[in-house]
């Protein structure tokens, strides 16, 4: 069975901010955490070293593209994707029930699964709750999802009931599919749109079903802000506090901010990663896009706060100098400073939390910001 466990800590009083600890099979993972995103066994641009070295504690890695490419037979012919990638920490992957929704082309979803067109080559796909539980084995993940229907923001009341409702029907499916002896904890995934009934919903009926964590799907779909907070408001009470909150694909420094503050304990998203590569960096007072001609001649570090590797080395001139030059160095050190914000501020929010005062920092926080400009 599973070799999981979550343990809450510590509740903050001043808000509903939890610290607590996940015990995976490789490793112990403290909450509220960032993970960083490695869709194709990479996190972009950085190595696993440095990764380690920034805070890092679990990663992401994606069912959908490691599926279509290398093929998760093959990664698990080749010692499974730890090894594969040389990352021994834990791993959580995605079920696929997104990026099929975003990438696939012409996709046709039935009460069986989704049938789909590969971004790669065109080739006709299926992939089904069974397949994406089997997959996500043989790459051998420690935390694996439900496979799911992220609905698109926005959608009518009756097709988002319906879709729930499978999601639901494949969460089940997902559960079933698993096999005894596999060592990792499954996910459900709360879908409902924006509705707080169908939410409140699918949460009781995931429970019902019986997950080692819960996470809220079907958010940062383009919606405002204050919507994607509402639903946490409606669903993270529900959830048990035994249980470890996980909201998928968030999200900007205030989203996780305010997630914390509703009690989410664990986020991932590509944001620093692929802002780095644009040349987008997260400071303490807010966003800076490096390209602007502003910092041509600026000798001083991204940000005076930051105590990371390119912040203790490197000038806000020579990372623009990178960047204009279109250096592989300039998406290197932006990821590295970019991940090291948000594995700083959640260590931050961690200790805070620790000490009652999760309140205080959230307010520090706004404070400190003035959006550097940009
Ligand atoms: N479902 C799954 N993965 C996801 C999402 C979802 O709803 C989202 C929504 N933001 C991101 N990643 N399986
Ligand atoms: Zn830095």
């Amino acid at each position: 069975m599973t070799d999981f466990r979550f343990e809450l800590l510590k509740q903050d009083t001043t808000s509903r901010a939890r610290r607590g600890r996940m015990i995976t099979r490789r490793g112990v993972v403290e909450t509220p955490v960032f993970m960083p995103v490695g869709t194709q066994g990479t996190v972009k641009a950085i190595l696993p070293e440095q990764l380690k070295e920034e805070g890092a504690q679990i990663i992401l890695a994606n069912t959908y593209h490691l599926f279509l490419r290398p093929g998760h037979e093959r990664v698990r012919r080749l010692g499974g994707l730890h090894r594969f990638m040389h990352w021994d920490g834990p791993i959580l992957t995605d079920s696929g029930g997104f990026q099929v929704f975003s990438l696939g082309k012409l996709r046709k979803i039935s009460e069986e699964g989704v049938r789909f067109q590969s971004h790669l080559d065109g080739s006709h796909q299926i992939l089904t709750p069974e397949l994406s539980i089997a997959v996500q084995e043989a790459l051998g993940s420690d935390i694996i999802m439900v496979f799911d229907e992220c609905i698109p923001y926005p959608s009518s009341r009756e097709y988002v009931a319906e879709s729930t409702a499978l999601s639901t029907r494949w969460a089940e499916r997902s559960k079933k599919a698993r096999s005894a002896q596999d060592g990792s904890a499954l996910f459900g995934i709360v879908q409902g749109g924006m509705h707080a009934d169908l939410r409140r919903q699918s949460a009781e009926q995931l429970m019902e079903i019986g997950f080692d964590g819960y996470a809220l799907g079907g958010l940062s779909v383009g919606e405002e802000a204050e919507r994607m907070y509402e639903m946490m408001d409606v669903a993270l009470p529900l959830l048990p506090d035994n249980r470890p909150r996980y909201v998928m694909g968030v999200g900007t420094p205030e989203n996780l901010i305010e997630g914390i503050a509703r009690g989410v304990d664990m986020f991932d998203c590509v944001m620093p990663t692929r802002n780095a590569r644009n040349g987008t960096l997260f400071t303490s007072f807010g966003k800076i896009s490096i390209k602007q001609a502003r910092y041509a001649d600026d000798d001083g570090p991204i940000d005076p706060d930051c105590g990371c590797y390119v912040c203790r080395h490197y000038s806000r001139a020579y990372l623009r100098h990178l960047f204009q030059s279109n250096e592989i160095l300039a998406s290197m050190l932006n990821t590295r400073h970019n991940l090291h914000y948000y594995l700083d501020l959640m260590a931050q929010a961690r200790v805070a939390i620790e000490e009652d005062r999760f309140e205080a920092f959230r307010a520090d926080f706004y404070r400190r910001r003035n959006d550097g400009g940009l």
